[in-house]
């Protein structure tokens, strides 16, 4: 028999990576996506079945973790062996504009679907991974953070997927589950939503070489993160679930990188080299050569600066995590390093913006949204 794994979240840059990699393991996925008013499945076209065919294997349910009615019917009627929760406001700046629904979707939310097993009599059936994140390190309280390292969030965010890590531990620990905290570190691919800050700069980069846009605006230059890729993060979380028994892990490369550094690395990749100059809210990037034709940007052209709006109220500047637990006990081992990582990113962007380019070229309007 298959195994049936339902994944909230379906329609993110993890959910479509994880409906991919489930599906080619013979499961029969089962994803909770939101109502909208545009489509919403870009990323998970390509899986996609017409549900007027007989064997499918990939169903769509309509759903949201504020409804708890709706989570407990679609868990009664699809009776998941795995449920892995994705689904999450997972932007922190806007954590910090939206922090009651933050605090309702991704706090209470994987309470109510800790309830829906229990309520549902699924104890023993169905295995539960949580999307933990390294934000809650927040503020520094050690390097590299590990499964043992306090706690210290810093945005609404955080504060509610503190809630969702607790609440996990708690129901395995009451009731039996067999529920999972992933504590991923960051990570990244060509299908990362748009304003998190390594996609914001591979798409800029790609359009700056295009002459499509002159600049890009940032803001902490500084931070630094443990960038991974989600290809190799989802395996992570389906080795999570196929233990003798539930435990949590920190999912990580161990090295950490400034932004700064990861635009050098985009703006590499096309051929140009830049240097930053001047410090905090003055600190800009020029161009000091470019070996490209294709590309060719002007010497000395100023392509970045940073823009105080994009400041946190409260921001962690430091992540690097110690992925030894999941390499000893899950025998996990990422494929990509961030060089690769960043080459595949641009590569993707490179070839949609040449898309827009041509659009625009033809007379068309672009989307020509950043932020
Ligand atoms: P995305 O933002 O790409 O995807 C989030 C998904 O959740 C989308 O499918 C979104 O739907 C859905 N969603 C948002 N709110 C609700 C809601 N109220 N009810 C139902 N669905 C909802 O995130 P990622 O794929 O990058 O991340 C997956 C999970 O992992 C998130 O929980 C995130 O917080 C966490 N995480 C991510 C890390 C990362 O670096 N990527 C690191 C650590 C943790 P829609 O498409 O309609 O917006
Ligand atoms: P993060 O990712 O907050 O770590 O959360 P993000 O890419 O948004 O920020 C990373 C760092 O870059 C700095 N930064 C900017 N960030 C954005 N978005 N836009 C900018 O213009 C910009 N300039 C600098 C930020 O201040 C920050 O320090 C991601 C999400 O996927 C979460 O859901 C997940 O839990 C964590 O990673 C692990």
């Amino acid at each position: 028999m298959a195994k049936v794994a339902l994944i909230t979240g379906v329609t993110g840059q993890d959910g479509a990576y994880l409906s991919e990699f489930l599906l080619k393991k013979g499961y029969i996925v089962h994803g909770i996506k939101r109502r909208s008013s545009l489509f919403n499945t870009d990323r998970i076209d390509h899986l996609y079945q017409d549900p007027h065919v007989d064997n499918k294997n990939f169903f769509l349910h309509y759903g949201d973790l504020t409804d708890s009615t709706n989570l407990i019917r679609i868990i009664q009627e699809t009776q998941p062996d795995e449920i892995y929760n994705l689904a999450a406001m997972s932007h922190v700046a806007v954590s910090f504009d939206t922090p009651e629904y933050t605090a309702n979707a991704d706090g209470i939310g994987t309470l109510r679907i800790l309830e829906a097993i229990r309520l549902l009599g699924l104890t023993k059936k169905t295995k539960f991974y949580q999307a933990s994140t390294s934000e809650l390190y927040g503020l520094v309280q050690e390097v590299p953070q590990s499964e043992k390292t306090p706690f210290y969030p810093r945005s609404p965010y955080a504060v509610a997927k503190m809630y969702g890590y607790w609440i996990t531990v708690n129901y395995r620990e009451a009731y039996g589950i067999y529920a999972c905290n992933g504590i991923l570190f960051n990570h990244e691919s060509p299908i990362r939503g748009e304003t998190f800050v390594t996609r914001k700069i591979t798409r800029a980069v790609a359009r700056i070489g295009l002459s499509l846009q002159d600049k890009l605006y940032l803001g902490n230059l500084s931070a630094k993160r443990d960038w991974g890729h989600a290809k190799d993060y989802v395996e992570a979380m389906y080795l999570m679930l196929q233990q003798e028994s539930a435990e949590d892990f920190v999912v990580a490369t161990g090295i950490t990188t400034e932004v700064r550094e990861f635009v050098r690395m985009a703006f590499e990749n096309i051929g140009v080299g830049i240097e930053f100059k001047g410090e905090g809210v003055d600190e800009k990037g020029y161009v000091v050569s470019c070996a490209n034709a294709e590309f060719s940007l002007e010497k000395g052209a100023c392509v970045v600066e940073v823009d105080p709006r994009y400041f946190r109220p409260t921001e962690v500047e430091l992540l690097i995590g110690d992925p030894k637990k999941a390499q000893d006990k899950l025998g996990w081992k990422p494929k990509y390093d961030l060089k690769m990582l960043v080459d595949d990113m641009m590569d993707s962007d490179i070839k949609l913006m040449k898309k827009d380019k041509y659009l625009q070229d033809g007379g068309y309007n672009t989307l020509n949204y950043f932020e």
